[in-house]
């Protein structure tokens, strides 16, 4: 049916609206192909047929709770519903089995605690109000009934809500798989309390989230056969380096750095600490503190949180001493002295030289070397040359990076050594919180690797809702094609193809010692000029444009080449090796001859996109359900829906797509078992009849009157909103059936 035969004067449609993306309205004139149109905002305006939708005049005014159930389907459709329930504090809708989160921007405390817990266990997801916990509750189930490994993948732009979402599905999980009694930490609380650890320290205020996650991770809880919890491994990706030395007004280093900041007195003066307005590294921004955070109460909540997960005092301090070396390495400053060698630039600088030395036990002047020197080796002799100060800061830098980024390994590590790994679990659920597609005005490195991964899980999401249903119409026997199928695969080869791809060039260029930014830039330039993913931008010498699935992003080649290159220092590596700390020791185990000489170069990019493969892997073993998250406002404020935003968020995120794909097929399936079970009741007759269940089903199905479904080779396929119809009638029976019941039983006492 085409949009015209539902569109006439007098009925209700959405138009379009530079403002609000989509705006209702009632149709007054139609001039053939232009129609008039009064706004509910009491404008007239005009607009042309083919771009107006039906609105359904009379859907529930407070929405319905599963987009499949609308009874047109389209984009103003999906909007209102969820601009409608998100109006009435109702976050959570579903699209089929995906979960849409709208982010509340404040606590919905009756949302979540134990008795709404205790609700969800064990109701079949449809039954209560769509919820994260109802998401949590099926995994679970599926993975104790059906011994499967399963994956929530939670998704969404930055400050959308995806790790308090994962969060409270591990809240929920160790409510399901945790352990009556137990004598000091149990797993679960373990498995729970690695988060507010890894925030400390992964996590940073930026300008789209206060409580940004600057890695992503991937937490795959074990249970054991009785659906206990019984060990957790936490894989982490790509944490972001370069905000330990350098921020941008109004956004925060890393938590960790302010907590410290505000320890007890006696520790400040352990770490030689004060206000964080002094340091380097955390001036470079005019913020300071965090609405509603307690930075003293978070550091002794971090401490609690690390005593749980098996971090021991001494740990906790030789931790804590490398956070406050960084602040001090940060001030340290270099000036030119003969020639282009440096020298500490003054008093401050040398103070801070030796507290950096001191917190991490090295040698002052092994450090102070490590910073501005730089060994030579030929084969007469040893040379020690002299970095200028542009190059000792470089260096000082760079140091701070790769302490800071070990520091975090470390503590990674550590949680999943003290948790456990249990080798005998054959079932897990794993939860995915990674950073969301990202566009800027600047893209960097850092994004390319983030929107790389963003298309990783995309063609993982399409497989799964598309091609999926596809393959089952297929299946089924059933003729069904959707032919608007964009898949991304063109994508992904143009950025992890081996050789060819980006990635393998840019690796390349970095083993190439003449190259510059420039010259792989060029190199990109001649080798995709035909591909249709691939823009050279006008008005750039070295930018680039990949064509993503959400979107176009430019990318600044400018510091590819350096940030792909995972390298440290000799002389950094030599100097905190022989550490009289054991702990710094042994965050830079030394490395054995044969490597330091074969030297070969490491990829962070080549690397990155191993470890993506091998998630890749993982999830494909599992059942995956998928959660997206949605940012209403970009003020962070509660109770502001931006339609505009939304809109982008689902267009990008493929909600859009799975919701028309779902509808444009058959979104309910019924096994004829099913089936007949609910539906005996329009046709009581044929309980005793001796055909088999399809047989019954089909007469079934024909005595309820309902048309257009499909019959396939196990299943009844049926279409969108024809199993709500099934299901109000059959109540409507049920309850005639039982005031029937009612009397007869009357009537016999
Ligand atoms: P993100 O993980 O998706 O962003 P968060 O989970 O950190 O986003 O959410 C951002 C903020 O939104 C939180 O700090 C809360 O204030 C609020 N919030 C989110 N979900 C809820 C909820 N269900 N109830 C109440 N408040 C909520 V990033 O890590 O930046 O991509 O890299
Ligand atoms: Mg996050």
């Amino acid at each position: 049916m085409g949009i015209s035969e539902n569109i006439f004067v007098g009925s209700f449609i959405w138009v379009g609206d530079p403002e609000q993306v989509w705006i209702d309205g009632e149709v007054l004139k139609i001039n053939g192909e232009e129609v008039e149109v009064q706004t509910s905002s009491g404008n007239t305006v005009v607009a042309s047929l083919t771009k107006l939708h039906p609105k359904d005049a009379d859907a529930p005014a407070d929405g319905v709770d599963d987009m499949t159930k609308l009874a047109y389907l389209h984009e103003p459709a999906v909007l209102h519903n969820l601009a409608t329930r998100y109006k009435m504090n109702e976050i959570y809708t579903y699209t089929g089995n995906i979960l849409i989160a709208v982010n509340p921007f404040q606590s919905l405390l009756h949302l979540y605690d134990a008795d709404v817990m205790k609700k969800y266990k064990g109701a079949m997801l449809g039954d209560l109000r769509p919820h994260v916990f109802a998401i949590a509750d099926a995994a679970y189930r599926a993975m104790v009934n059906e011994e499967k490994s399963n994956a929530i993948l939670v998704s969404g732009e930055s400050g959308a809500g995806k790790t308090e979402t994962t969060k409270m599905i591990m809240r929920y999980l160790a409510y399901l798989g945790g352990h009556a009694s137990t004598e000091g930490s149990s797993v679960e609380q373990q498995v729970l309390e690695s988060n507010p650890v890894l925030e400390a320290f992964g996590n940073a205020k930026t300008v789209r989230n206060n409580n940004s996650s600057r890695f992503g991770k991937f937490v795959e809880i074990q249970f054991n056969k009785h659906g206990k919890i019984s060990g957790t491994a936490i894989r982490t990706y790509l944490l972001e380096k370069s905000r330990v030395c350098q921020i941008s007004d109004p956004e925060r280093n890393y938590h960790c750095f302010y907590l410290l900041c505000a320890a007890p007195p006696e520790e400040k003066q352990r770490y030689k600490l004060g206000d964080p307005k002094s340091f380097h590294y955390l001036n470079q921004s005019s913020c300071y503190e965090l609405d509603g955070v307690n930075a003293a109460q978070e550091y002794l909540s971090t401490k609690r949180a690390m005593d749980v997960v098996g971090i021991n005092i001494e740990e906790q301090d030789a931790i804590f001493r490398v956070v406050a070396a960084i602040l001090h390495l940060g001030n340290i400053k270099f000036e030119k002295s003969e020639e282009d060698s440096s020298v500490l630039a003054d008093e401050e600088s040398k103070f801070h030289l030796e507290m950096t030395a001191e917190l991490l036990k090295c040698v002052p002047s092994a450090l102070e070397d490590a910073l501005c020197k730089r060994m030579m080796i030929t084969p007469e002799e040893v040379i020690k040359r002299s970095l200028d100060p542009l190059a000792a800061t470089v260096s000082r830098d760079g140091l701070a990076k790769t302490l800071y980024s070990r520091l975090f390994d470390w503590l990674v590590q550590k949680i999943n050594v003290s948790i456990g790994q249990d080798p005998s679990s054959k079932c897990i659920i794993g939860v995915l919180d990674i950073y969301g597609f990202e566009s800027f005005q600047t893209n960097r490195f850092e994004q390319f690797c983030i929107n790389f991964t963003n298309e990783k899980l995309q063609q993982h999401f399409n497989q799964h809702v598309f091609k999926m249903e596809q393959e089952e119409y297929a299946r089924e026997g059933i003729g069904w094609s959707y032919l608007e199928f964009v898949d991304n695969q063109d994508v992904l080869d143009l950025i992890e193809k081996k050789p060819g791809g980006i990635i393998a060039l840019l690796d390349e260029a970095c083993m190439f010692p003449k190259s510059t930014h420039e010259t792989f830039s060029q190199k990109l330039y001649q080798t995709f000029k035909n591909n249709k993913r691939f823009i050279k931008p006008k008005l750039s010498q070295s930018d680039f444009t990949i064509v993503h699935y959400a979107g176009e992003v430019q990318y600044q080649s400018e510091q590819f080449l350096d940030k792909n290159k995972d390298y440290v220092v000799p002389e950094h590596q030599d100097m905190l090796s022989s550490s009289k700390c054991f702990f710094v020791a042994g965050l830079f185990p030394p490395i054995s001859e044969e490597t330091a000489k074969s030297a070969k170069f490491s990829s962070i990019g080549s690397r990155f996109k191993l470890q993506l493969q091998q998630l890749m892997d993982t999830l494909k073993s599992t059942e995956p359900y998928y959660i997206r998250c949605v940012k209403p406002n970009d003020e962070l404020k509660p109770a502001v829906f931006d339609n505009m935003s939304v809109i982008q968020q689902l267009r990008s995120g493929g909600v859009l797509e799975a919701v028309r794909i779902k509808c444009a097929g058959f979104p309910t399936h019924r096994t004829f078992h099913d089936l007949l079970t609910r539906l005996t009741i329009f046709a009581p007759e044929i309980v005793n009849e001796n055909s088999d269940e399809k047989d019954l089903c089909i007469k079934i199905l024909q005595k309820t009157g309902l048309t257009g479904y499909q019959i396939g080779e196990s299943q009844i396929f049926l279409r969108a909103g024809q199993m709500a119809e099934l299901d109000t009638r059959r109540a409507l029976l049920l309850s005639n059936s039982a005031i029937v019941i009612q009397k007869r039983i009357k009537t016999h006492m």
